[in-house]
């Protein structure tokens, strides 16, 4: 083993199993240290071939043992809290996987066990924020080269979603990409949210509104509507066209290889997430280990977790009543400035 940075991994699930293959394979300076599943087959599968690597049923076992130096968090987001309030105690650097927590007080609470511990510990899996077209946008967004940023037209479309994905999980697990981009490109927190469900579609799981259309403001104005469509067959799409005083730009169209044959045009449907965010989570994973190493963040922080959670309130509340709900944020704490 080259490196003696251990990471655990906390869930063997579609994430957990990714981030771990990217550790083993595309990380340098860390390895995998040990992987935690309630399923211990997951666990043992997830490490085989892995030099060194343990197989665990106990993220308290993971985090006390003396080869983790840090941990990925990719369990279910119900499960967050208790485990982050573990690895705080522990001080150990922490990558968590989007949402922070389920909710804005587990959210709340979190940060202030990293204001008592007296500095950031916990990175938020934003990746989004890695990605090179999101980067390239908000350099656009910062210079002031396009005059002021006005609007954003934001596209986010998934092939399917599992019976019980509910419309709550709309915004707390796919919406709050869109909250924390609209953050992360405007550089300002999101002041009110509004949610309209129009015309849905045949192909929704049951007690599900597909798609829905949420109306985003930030602080100082700009306008973002998303389309949310989870159940659009097709394929994976994310996009985001921006309005500026000076210039229109967009992100996130299809690219790939551009065939024409047998009297047709085209290329490959992107399909999934894992796809169209693969480079970003390299860049993520990476940026996280190396600022990890030397007792920093190399991303989002539990603030961004904690304000995206004030959104998906929002959001949610939104959806409920039909009318625009405002965002409520606690005062920044100074470690984050
Ligand atoms: C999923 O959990 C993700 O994080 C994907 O990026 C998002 O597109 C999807 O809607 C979520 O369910």
């Amino acid at each position: 083993m080259s490196t003696s940075f251990g990471i655990a991994v906390i869930g063997a699930g579609r994430m957990g199993a990714d981030h771990i293959d990217r550790i083993h394979r595309r990380i340098t300076g860390a390895r995998v240290a040990a992987v935690v599943d309630v399923d211990l087959a997951r666990a043992e599968a997830a490490v085989a071939g892995i030099d060194g690597a343990i197989a665990l049923t106990s993220a308290d076992e993971a985090l006390d043992h003396p080869n983790v130096d840090a941990v990925l968090i990719a369990t279910p987001g119900f499960l967050h809290e208790e485990i982050l309030l573990k690895a705080i105690a522990l001080d150990l650097p922490i990558l968590c996987e989007k949402p922070l927590t389920q909710d804005v007080e587990s959210s709340w609470r979190v940060v202030q066990a990293e204001v008592e511990l007296g500095h950031p510990r916990i990175q938020v899996g934003f990746m989004r924020r890695f990605d090179a077209q999101y980067q390239s946008l908000g350099t656009l967004v910062r210079s002031g080269e396009l005059g002021e940023l006005l609007m954003l037209h934001c596209a986010h479309r998934n092939p399917r979603t599992n019976a019980g994905f509910t419309n709550e999980m709309i915004i707390n697990d796919s919406v709050v990409h869109e909250f924390d981009a609209i953050r992360f490109l405007t550089g300002e927190e999101i002041t009110s949210v509004q949610v309209r469900m129009g015309k849905a579609t045949k192909n929704a799981p049951e007690g599900q509104h597909d798609p829905q259309h949420v109306l985003i403001e930030t602080e100082s104005g700009v306008l973002a509507d998303v389309e949310i469509f989870v159940n659009a067959k097709f394929g994976y799409q994310v996009t985001t066209q921006a309005s500026f005083e000076d210039g229109i730009v967009d992100i996130g169209g299809d690219t790939g290889t551009y065939v024409r044959s047998a009297g047709r045009w085209g290329g490959a449907v992107t399909p999934g997430f894992e796809e169209r965010f693969g480079a970003a989570y390299d860049v993520e994973v990476q940026a996280w280990v190396d600022a990890a190493i030397t007792g920093g963040l190399g991303g989002p922080s539990a603030w961004d977790g904690y304000a995206t959670a004030a959104c998906c309130e929002a959001g949610v509340e939104a959806q409920r009543t039909g009318g625009r709900a405002t965002v409520k944020l606690e005062q920044k704490p100074g470690i984050y400035s």
